[in-house]
């Protein structure tokens, strides 16, 4: 799942199935705290994902145009539901019941979720806002929807940021500690006794360097090694995962962001897959 805006990760349902993973895009600006260009990341993904420069081959060699691999089912129509005055508590039920019906299976109980990200994206309410692309992970932990939360490639952080994460038991991995930290990120466990693993991947916990199509610069981040590194590496029943705030507005003219959240998709797409590659 390929949310643009953050706000469609506070659903504790929201996710792939396991066997098949199903690939629907929500677009969604209006959350957002300086810009709303991520609202069109999901079509720039997709044609990323198929662009002829690469082929339909993973690192760990599954085929994405195997249907078991990857199904993609398209887009979630929040904005258009938006422009309808629907507003934001019943946006949230919409994608909430979107995806149920896709995944019910894989409800039903906490999961560990892996999190990808400059930020913590744990405020009560950002500016007021409790659905906030800087708020996504605190109704998340107050609902008691993860068992731990694991925060990697963080570099943006206030004292707020750091007294949530302390509140909710938030296991928060620094970027100034990474070269300290990279042997147990690249080695992790999760998911065992609850439901499974979910990932969340904000394009930004990458250095700018590499993924310069984002609206919030940081840099400092991760190298995109770092993160296969320890998304391949990681042992566990990913049963969900996003990538989020891509923005194609910002990005470069060749699309160089939109390849590296291509990718991201890609990849998760067949770490959530049970079939097995050839590599
Ligand atoms: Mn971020």
């Amino acid at each position: 799942m390929f949310f643009s805006e953050t706000s469609g990760r506070a659903s504790p349902c929201t996710g792939w199935c396991q066997s098949l993973s199903i690939t629907p895009g929500g677009s969604l600006g209006h959350n957002s705290s300086f810009l709303q260009g991520p609202a069109f990341a999901p079509h720039r993904i997709r044609e990323a994902i198929w662009c002829g420069s690469t082929n339909s081959s993973t690192e760990e060699g599954k085929e994405l145009k195997d249907p078991r691999v990857l199904t993609d089912v398209g887009d979630v129509p929040i904005q258009e539901i938006r422009d309808c005055a629907v507003d934001d508590d019943r946006l949230m039920n919409v994608i909430s019941e979107s995806v149920k019906l896709m995944m019910e299976e894989k409800l039903g109980g906490p999961v560990d979720i892996l999190h990808l990200d400059a930020h913590p994206d744990i405020y009560h309410a950002f500016e007021g806002n409790i659905y906030s692309h800087a708020s996504s992970f605190a109704p998340i932990m107050e609902g008691g929807y993860a068992r731990r939360l694991l925060q990697v490639g963080i570099r943006s952080i206030t004292s707020e940021g750091r007294e949530q994460g302390k509140r909710f038991g938030v296991e928060q991995y620094e970027m100034r500690n990474f070269s300290r930290d990279r042997h147990l990120l690249e080695n992790l466990k999760l998911g065992e006794g609850v439901k499974g693993v979910y990932i969340s991947v904000d394009v930004d916990c990458l250095d700018p360097a590499i993924a310069p199509g984002v609206s919030h610069i940081e840099p400092g981040g991760l190298s995109f090694r770092d993160v296969m590194n320890i998304l391949h590496n990681l042992q566990g029943d990913v049963v969900v995962a996003d990538v989020v705030e891509f923005n194609p507005q910002r990005d470069t003219v060749d699309g160089m962001t939109a390849m590296v959240a291509a990718k991201l998709v890609r990849e998760l797409t067949a770490k959530i897959s049970r079939i097995h590659g050839t590599g």
